[in-house]
């Protein structure tokens, strides 16, 4: 059994996906990031980046003590690897999808994320933030966009680097971004939106936001008012290293 901390975000959705395609058996733990549930000594012992998701698995295949992880695309590399699903075996194939991985963690979500941030939260409209991130979002775009063509997912197979990408995609209009643009983009976003487990994903997604704040003062305060003191202060619960 996996636990999976979790909250109805982008990189929360992306281990709700392999979860889901995998059939693996999880239990969700909802972090309420809006609330300051990332500081709890319990699941900052589990991710000392007080960000989630994070995973403990109960049945590692090592046969070994629970294993946790924190990191969306270690999760999802950890996942594939125990299971043997949606990361190919030989080296090219692997390679490729590893590389597309990498530059969602080190690119596309980050990227996307500051979007996010300048054309939804910040208390100030600030243009100059705005226009490089939408316009860096957009060169991404078109990045995967021509990754795409002639290919139905990014690398080969359906893979975790499509279910890394594709929850960041998803809400393409809180980016400013026009999917009619990137024709291939918007074929795979629909094709993958179809699958059964991308449904059974966002239902779980939709009956945990019922339970989510608006984004109000404290919220903000929680996530974007951290510093390194935020870090010194916060202090995960001591035990054993997994
Ligand atoms: N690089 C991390 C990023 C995770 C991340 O940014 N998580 C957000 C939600 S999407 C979070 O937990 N935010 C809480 C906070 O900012 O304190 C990953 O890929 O797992």
């Amino acid at each position: 059994m996996i636990e999976l901390y979790y909250w109805p975000t982008p990189n929360g959705h992306k281990i709700v996906l392999f979860l889901e395609e995998a059939g693996l058996s999880y239990r969700i733990r909802p972090v309420d990031i809006g609330r300051g549930e990332q500081f709890d000594p319990h699941f900052l012992a589990l991710s000392p980046n007080n960000r989630i998701p994070a995973i403990v698995d109960h049945a590692p295949n090592d046969g070994g003590e629970p294993v946790s992880l924190f990191e969306s695309g270690a999760i999802l590399l950890y996942l594939a690897e125990k299971t043997g699903r949606f990361l190919p075996r030989d080296l090219r194939g692997r390679k490729t999808v590893l590389e597309w991985l990498f530059w969602q963690v080190g690119g596309l979500g980050p990227m996307c994320g500051q979007a996010h941030h300048f054309l939804q939260y910040a208390p100030e409209r600030v243009p100059y933030a705005i226009d490089r991130y939408v316009a860096e979002v957009g060169r991404l775009y078109a990045v995967l966009d021509r990754r795409l063509e002639g290919r139905r997912y990014i690398a080969g197979e359906y893979s975790i680097a499509d279910m890394a990408c594709y929850p960041w995609i998803r809400p393409y209009k809180r980016q400013n971004q026009r999917i009619e643009d990137f024709p291939n983009l918007k074929r795979w976003l629909e094709d993958i939106g179809a699958r059964p487990a991308t449904e059974r994903a966002y239902a779980l997604a939709r009956s945990v936001s019922q339970r989510a704040q608006p984004v109000d003062e404290e919220a903000r305060r929680f996530l974007f008012g951290q510093s390194a003191d935020t870090v010194r202060r916060a202090s995960p619960r001591s035990g054993r290293e997994r």
